[in-house]
């Protein structure tokens, strides 16, 4: 282990199969993490016992495999509640951060939010934060806002303020933005719009990944995030509800298991969180997060987050080096998520993604969902490299070389 590095990054890079293969022949720097995170092996066998020994339904069948399947499915919803400071009453498996803020505005919005009501967003969301809270909003009647950002790509707290006076029924903002990376202040911002009486929605997607989250002291009603970004399988993530607010709400999807009973004319609903997870439910995928959080438990979220602020900083200097490079987001790495949206003089986003490709670096390049936030930045689309656990300062040397070698070939 480097003396520079927080975790034992060679070690790690080891339990990551992936890692091992070449692109167009050369090593593959992945550097796409907020898109979705490698897996390591850890999760990959996890999913491979689960269909090998034991595949079975779960909450169903008495007989052994149901036995064991209902056992790992529950104790992986148990470890993901825990590792972001909630009960597994307050955690509903749910596919992803999308389907989570979707089931908050189906579930809690058709019943809660009324004709002429205000909700809040920002415009640094990614549209999964945005689109449900327009489509919500058009159905019932109500208004969006969105909260201003500044010049330093942080959230405008007079903005945001000046709107909580206006008294929104609900106010929805990232943990961490998918592009700037700038982090908010979840838990100031949670008590001044409890204060104002709003319910909160927290964007977790790329804050639960790479630090450590304890939504009680975060203080907010509803938090959503994605496994696939956090090392764990696609099609599995996380919804935390307040249990009474989880309660007081309405079920999602109508079917098996979310009922206790059901007569001709109604139904009556099962306990929370069965209530929100109708059908045979994501097992494999839940039962291999939880594997994903055994693995990034055992690193420890704070050395995470530490591992990913130095990288950032060497990253930020080291590219500030490079002709026509130009940064999006707080240049405080320690305000940052591990992610870096640049673009390089008028160079477009596609072909320097393209030309890095051809060097075995991945990376992003478009608008990344976040349209609104383009438009604010006055661009049509940028670059973005995004840490996890297993990149190094080689990475993001490889990636200084491959921008110098695209600004060689555009003659910046
Ligand atoms: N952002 C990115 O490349 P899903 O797709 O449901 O797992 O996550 C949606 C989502 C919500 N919020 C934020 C802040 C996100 O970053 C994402 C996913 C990916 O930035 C894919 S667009």
């Amino acid at each position: 282990m480097l003396e520079t590095e927080t975790l034992d990054v060679e070690r790690i890079r080891a339990d990551f199969p992936i890692l091992r293969r070449k692109v167009r022949g050369k090593r593959l720097v992945y550097l796409d993490n907020a898109a979705t995170t490698q897996k390591p092996r850890q999760v990959i066998e996890a999913l491979d016992d689960y269909y090998s020994r034991y595949n079975s339904n779960v909450h169903r069948s008495v007989h052994t495999l149901g036995e064991e399947a209902t056992e790992a499915y529950e104790a992986s919803r148990k470890k993901t509640a825990t590792f972001i400071g909630a009960t597994p009453k307050e955690l509903v498996f749910v596919r992803g951060t999308t389907e989570a803020t979707n089931l908050v505005r189906f579930a809690w919005g058709e019943k809660f939010v009324k004709k002429g009501d205000l909700v809040l967003t920002t415009m640094m969301e990614h549209h999964s934060n945005i689109v449900p809270w327009q489509l919500l909003c058009k159905n019932k009647g109500a208004t969006l806002k969105f909260v201003g950002l500044n010049p330093d790509c942080t959230l405008d707290l007079a903005s945001f303020e000046g709107l909580l006076k206006e008294g929104p029924r609900l106010v929805a903002f990232t943990h961490c933005s998918n592009v700037l990376g700038t982090i908010n202040d979840v838990s100031a911002l949670c008590a001044k719009a409890a204060t104002a009486g709003a319910t909160t929605i927290v964007d977790g997607a790329q804050a639960v990944p790479h630090m450590a989250v304890d939504v009680g002291s975060l203080g907010c009603d509803f938090y959503a995030f994605s496994g696939h970004k956090m090392l764990g399988p696609t099609g599995i993530g996380g919804l935390y509800g307040r249990r009474a607010l989880l309660e007081e709400m309405e079920p999602f999807h109508g079917g098996g298991e979310m009922i206790r009973e059901v007569f001709l004319d109604h139904s009556t609903w099962n306990d929370v969180p069965y209530k929100f997870e109708a059908g045979t439910v994501n097992i494999a995928d839940s039962i291999g997060l939880g594997a994903a959080v055994d693995y990034l438990t055992a690193l420890g979220m704070d050395k995470v987050r530490e591992h990913e602020v130095r990288l950032l900083k060497y990253a930020l200097s080291e590219l500030a080096k490079v002709k026509g490079f130009r940064h999006y987001g707080p240049e405080d790495p320690s305000k940052k998520g591990g992610v870096l949206s640049f673009n390089m003089a008028d160079v477009h986003p596609h072909d320097l993604a393209t030309i890095l490709d051809e060097e075995g670096i991945a990376i992003r390049s478009g608008h990344h969902c976040a349209q609104p936030l383009m438009r604010w930045l006055d661009v049509s689309a940028t670059s973005r490299a995004s840490f996890h656990v297993y990149n190094s300062h080689d990475d993001v040397d490889a990636l200084r070389a491959g921008l110098e070698k695209a600004g060689a070939i555009f003659r910046l």
